[in-house]
């Protein structure tokens, strides 16, 4: 087993079991925002962030957790942040769907959906303008891609060659609604139109694979200042928001999770999963106890850090 495998299993697992924490902690509600849980789609954030530099910019949606985690985000921050505490990365006032650590360059993520898809190009823009050597990636889902801000973004990417990636979630659903009752495109496809090289990556649970593609990608993104789009069809375990099952309603089906299960690292490679639970789930109570014993923030709080 080689240690780069074993390096991305260990990012991949960590983020399924701080999620999984996450949903254990829920019904207490001591989380007091809605939470977007990646479970499922772990592999993504593991092979794209393993192939930044901290310097590098990430921008997502409120589905944020896992690239929060794959970026180098502080987990204590993380857990504090979503119990509404002063020692939270956003000082308690962002909650689970808008998380940011400047520290590592996580730039944040937003509950409107493809809004920071034009904030990652300005990002590009700007590394290009200053020289900075910086690759952004925004990171969003198969039904942000039908916004006018993610078409009007990959325009401008493309026509000013921005050094950024636009990675496309492909979870087949945005909220209930299936990707085939709402596109008229293919994003990889689609992005040629605009003269943006692309790939599309069909196995999202293959975390070394995405490790593999990305490599290149983000050389030459960083070597060439080009934009490039990257759709990697990915498969979402719980329900849109929140931490229930949701197998058991019209709109998908039990079958398709079973077989995305039947492919899953994080479920098949049991003797890896018992290598690093014991190590990560320390981790992750020391980040709950931070949480639990940070004080709220005071009242004037309320106002400060507001441009
Ligand atoms: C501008 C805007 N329009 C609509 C919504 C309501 N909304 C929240 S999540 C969502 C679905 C987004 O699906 P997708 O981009 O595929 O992301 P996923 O949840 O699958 O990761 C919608 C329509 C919103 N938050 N913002
Ligand atoms: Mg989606």
């Amino acid at each position: 087993m080689d240690a780069l495998y074993e390096k991305l299993f260990y990012q991949s697992l960590r983020i399924r079991l701080v999620e999984e924490k996450i949903a254990e902690i829920y019904p207490s509600d001591k989380i007091q925002s809605p939470v977007h849980l990646s479970i499922g789609q772990e592999a993504l954030a593991a092979g794209i962030c393993n192939n930044l530099l901290v310097t590098d910019m990430v921008y997502t949606s409120y589905r944020c957790h896992a690239y929060y985690l794959a970026k180098g985000g502080d987990l204590n921050e993380m857990f504090a942040e979503l119990y509404g505490k002063v020692t939270g990365c956003g000082k308690g006032k962002a909650g689970s769907m808008h998380l940011a650590s400047k520290k590592v360059n996580f730039m944040g993520s937003s509950a409107v959906v493809a809004s920071t898809i034009s904030n990652a190009v300005g990002s590009a823009l700007a590394s290009k303008i200053l020289n900075k050597n910086q690759v952004s990636v925004a990171v969003f889902g198969d039904g942000a891609s039908e916004e006018g801000s993610y078409h009007e973004s990959l325009n401008f990417a493309a026509a000013f060659k921005l050094p950024v990636i636009f990675v496309c979630e492909n979870n087949g659903l945005a909220i209930h609604s299936k990707l085939e009752q709402r596109h008229a495109f293919v994003v990889h496809e689609h992005a040629k139109g605009y003269g943006v090289k692309s790939v599309y990556i069909e196995e999202g649970y293959d975390f070394a694979k995405i490790n593999q593609v990305m490599e290149g990608i983000v050389k030459e993104v960083r070597e060439q200042s080009i934009p490039y789009v990257v759709e990697i069809k990915t498969y979402r375990y719980k329900e849109h928001v929140g931490i229930g099952d949701d197998h058991n309603v019209p709109y998908r089906s039990k079958d398709e999770f079973e077989q995305w299960k039947q492919k899953d690292p994080l479920i098949q490679d049991a003797a890896l999963v018992a290598k690093f639970t014991d190590e990560i789930n320390k981790e992750i109570e020391a980040a709950v106890k931070f949480a639990e014993e940070s004080p709220v923030p005071a009242d004037e709080e309320l106002l400060a850090d507001i441009y």
